[in-house]
């Protein structure tokens, strides 16, 4: 099983599309295991987006996800982290697909409404780095045989 992070940004959150995105991980299957909502600071945006701190939207792009509320979620499944990234759609909701979620609700890159871990390790990074360990709710769920052979 492999674990992957998700957020709805603010904008996603503005626009009423928590639920939205929610549907179509748990309609897939995937389970839900940790989840909150607040406004994280800059300074944590800057953490996470650490890997991008010399390009030229670096300082916006943390300032923006620290302007209003953030809908943040582990999800857990078979091969999460790249079906978690498909079911997003591109970085820049232009190159989207239909279908996709940034293909589906969003139009520009600055706003593309959600955040999904990249890679296995990254996810690892983050999930830690947004979570406490008893922030996790550890069950069973009841779909599990008809989900997986
Ligand atoms: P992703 O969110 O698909 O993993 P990323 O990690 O390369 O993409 O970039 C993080 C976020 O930064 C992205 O969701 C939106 C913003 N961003 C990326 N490229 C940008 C650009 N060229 N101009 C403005 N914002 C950009
Ligand atoms: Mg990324």
């Amino acid at each position: 099983m492999e674990r992957t992070f998700v957020a709805l940004k603010p904008d996603g959150v503005q626009r009423g599309l928590c639920g939205e995105v929610m549907k179509r991980f748990e309609q897939k299957g995937f389970r839900l295991v940790a989840a909150k909502f607040l406004q994280p600071s800059e300074d944590h945006m800057k953490k996470h987006y650490m890997d991008l701190k010399d390009m030229p939207f670096y300082a916006g792009l943390c300032k923006y996800m620290s302007s209003g509320p953030v809908f943040a979620m582990v999800w857990e499944g078979q091969g999460i982290v790249k079906m978690g990234r498909m079911m997003l759609g591109e970085t820049n909701p232009a190159d989207s697909k239909p279908g996709s979620i940034r293909g589906d609700f969003c139009i520009s890159i600055g706003r593309n409404i959600i955040h999904g871990s990249d890679t296995a390790e990254n996810a690892k990074m983050e999930i830690a780095l947004w979570f406490k360990d008893e922030e996790f709710v550890t069950y069973t769920p009841c779909t599990q045989a008809q989900l997986y052979e």
